[in-house]
């Protein structure tokens, strides 16, 4: 199935003209504590397991739409106007095309992002999320949020979670079409829960999520292992969310991303996000554990930790890494 035939389920009956002069939206990005790896559809972004995030409350991404008469689309991204014909440019206007009521149609779309870009920060989430709100306010389609992640999921799989502030589950579904692969919010709140960004590299990274995913899939020995690992771990992380058990949540976010970066480091050509800094900074937390620290850390497809503790240790491992961006997700 193409993802224009979802599209057009999903906008039915839903207005295809403005009222307004431009829509604009913010989206969270988020942290998954129990990773999306792996596509049963590269088309729709249909995962082969569940995924479970947490949002990071005003860091995202805001963005604004709105029809212009023009031969082309005019994209700005933190201020700089972004090349059509670029990777990130192509990407855009071909998400867009699935959205123009007819084919002539223009947009421009500006975009604020307050996190580090392209250091496995999620950016694609959040920008993916915040695009789909602000086309929703732009054409008044009044979509709930489960539709919406399921249209953010068509840009990108981890934008499915970016619709919602806290815990997110994203199920992932059985149906051919996908509509029942989208996130659901978790009725739980943390305020004591504190996620730290630690940009250890900057720079390109060496492969996308996308083929890295699709190579692990295609040639790793140990993925066969990896949906087994996220059952345990969604059953291990709802019980810990439940029970308030941060060392249990901690503990289950760690060991699942250390499995992810296993796949990838058993496919061929191996896949290695980490760098030198990445195993420093491992070591540091595991070393802060061992004084008696609670902090854990997860990492994505980059060479960036994002770190896990409570408020009441923030001291600590603010003096541990001094360059950590904090967030409060329920702050
Ligand atoms: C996640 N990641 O759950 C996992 C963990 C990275 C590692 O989702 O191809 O940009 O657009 O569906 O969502 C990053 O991959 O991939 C990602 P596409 P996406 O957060």
């Amino acid at each position: 199935m193409k993802k224009s035939d979802v599209i057009r389920n999903i906008l039915r009956d839903k207005p295809s003209t403005p009222r307004i002069q431009f829509g604009q939206a913010f989206a969270p990005t988020n942290i998954a504590l129990c990773k999306y790896w792996g596509k049963r559809d590269l088309e729709l972004n249909l995962p082969i397991n569940s995924s479970l995030s947490i949002s990071l409350g005003d860091k995202g991404a805001t963005t604004f739409i709105a029809e212009i008469e023009s031969d082309q689309d005019s994209i700005v991204f933190n201020e700089q106007s972004i090349a059509l014909h670029s990777s990130f440019g192509n990407r855009l206007t071909t998400f867009l095309d699935l959205f123009r009521p007819l084919p002539t149609v223009r947009y421009q779309v500006i975009t604020q992002m307050n996190i580090p870009v392209a250091s496995g920060l999620a950016s694609s989430a959040c920008g993916f999320a915040a695009l789909v709100l602000a086309l929703n306010h732009f054409y008044h389609w009044d979509l709930d949020l489960t539709q919406l992640s399921i249209l953010a999921r068509l840009g990108s799989g981890s934008a499915a979670r970016s619709l919602w502030q806290g815990f997110v589950k994203w199920e992932m579904g059985s149906a051919k079409d996908g509509m029942d692969s989208h996130g659901h919010v978790l009725p739980i709140q943390w305020p004591e829960l504190r996620v730290g960004l630690l940009i250890l590299h900057t720079g390109q990274k060496p492969l996308s999520s996308r083929e890295a995913m699709l190579r692990t899939v295609q040639t790793s020995h140990l993925y066969s292992a990896w949906p087994k690992q996220v059952d345990m771990d969604m059953q291990s992380l709802e019980r810990a969310l439940v029970a308030k058990d941060f060392n249990a949540l901690g503990r289950t976010a760690e060991n699942n991303a250390m499995a992810m970066h296993a796949t990838m480091m058993s496919a061929w050509p191996a896949i290695v996000y980490s760098q030198p800094a990445t195993i420093g900074a491992m070591n540091q937390v595991w070393e802060l554990r061992k004084e008696g620290v609670s902090v854990y850390f997860t990492q994505d497809a980059g060479p960036n930790l994002k770190l896990l503790f409570l408020a009441e240790n923030q001291e600590k491992v603010m003096a541990a890494f001094p360059d950590l961006e904090m967030c409060e997700p329920f702050g």
